[in-house]
């Protein structure tokens, strides 16, 4: 195992102990308009539009259980590097579940503790080759580098804006959080070392061309299951395998990246898994709504646009008073 791995495991077992009970004790970032309603001490960390988040809010709604929702902003505020968040998620990604002050990471493992904890349908099958198969949808789909492929299809300057700004940021705010927390430093090195590999995944066209090759595989894999006019991915029954394929379809959709239309059988079950009764149609994102994101990004970048044409101000005056 890497060193940083090593390091992150170890890390990742001492503080979500620690970050349990911290996370218990302190509440930070608590904004009331974000609580949607619990009624059995469920709440999910996510942010719109988180290809991760969305399986869980998906899972969630098919299972009926209404969650509190605590908004970690991974944009420009990264809130999910604050020492806070990593004491709750170590990896600092979303979502992370609470439920009753238990903290569940990674979204393959909560998908499976809301279907082994929460009443209502089985999202894995009984049988043993079924259930077999789901696992390997549901694992095929987590090892899509659909992050790296996000990022790598902004345009213009956007594009520019990741490569000079956000991702320069994001290494110089876990540097910054390293430094107020140092006993979160094993975690803080090894997120460092995913983010200098994301940077370089995206440098590579080579690295991106096989991440490409690995969704178009994957998708002719769901379309072949699909098309001899099967309703589900696997068997009889509603899965988390097409639970995965429809937050699949959607980031598809909001991303551009991948023409649906190509796969008619994969496109008819989205269309299918959309119309089912507990679809949560606002969370489920297949266009960016820019309204949405602007509220989101706006109280961290328009303080900081407003310094700058202050200073650029104050400049040109005491300028023009020197001359
Ligand atoms: N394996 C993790 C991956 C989670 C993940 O990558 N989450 C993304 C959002 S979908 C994130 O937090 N990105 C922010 C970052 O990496 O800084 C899971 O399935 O929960």
């Amino acid at each position: 195992m890497p060193r940083a791995q090593e390091e992150l495991s170890r890390g990742s077992q001492e503080l979500t102990a620690a970050g349990g009970a911290l996370a218990r004790r302190q509440r930070p970032h608590r904004r009331p308009e974000e609580i949607v309603e619990s009624a059995i001490g469920v709440t999910v960390y996510g942010f719109y539009g988180s290809f991760c988040t969305q399986k869980v809010y998906l899972a969630l709604a098919e299972k009926g259980v209404q969650a509190e929702r605590r908004t970690v902003n991974i944009g420009p505020p990264m809130e999910n590097y604050e020492p806070w968040y990593a004491r709750i998620n170590p990896r600092m990604v979303i979502p992370t579940l609470e439920h009753n002050g238990a903290l569940i990471c990674d979204s393959a493992a909560i998908l499976r503790y809301i279907d082994a904890t929460f009443e209502g349908p089985k999202l894995l099958p009984e049988a043993a080759t079924e259930r077999a198969e789901v696992e390997a949808i549901v694992a095929e789909i987590d090892r899509l580098q659909i992050r790296e492929l996000s990022y790598k299809g902004m345009r213009g300057p956007l594009a520019l804006a990741r490569d000079r700004v956000l991702m320069p940021m994001r290494a110089r705010a876990l540097r910054k959080h390293r430094a107020a927390a140092p006993e979160l430093a094993p975690l803080y090195d090894a997120r460092l070392d995913d983010v200098a590999t994301w940077v370089g995944t995206m440098a590579s066209e080579a690295s991106i061309a096989e991440a490409r090759r690995a969704l178009d595989t994957s998708l002719d894999g769901l379309e072949a299951r699909l098309r001899g006019g099967a309703s589900y991915l696997v068997g009889d029954a509603y899965s988390l395998a097409d639970l995965m394929a429809t937050v699949l379809c959607a980031r598809l959709l909001a991303l551009g990246i991948a023409d649906l239309s190509a796969y008619p059988a994969l496109q008819d079950h989205y269309g299918r898994m959309k119309a089912r009764p507990n679809f949560p149609k606002d969370d489920i994102v297949e266009s960016l709504d820019r309204r949405r994101l602007f509220r989101i990004v706006a109280p961290f970048v328009l303080p900081r646009l407003l310094t700058i044409v202050l200073l650029v101000t104050a400049l040109i005056v005491l300028l023009s008073r020197a001359f």
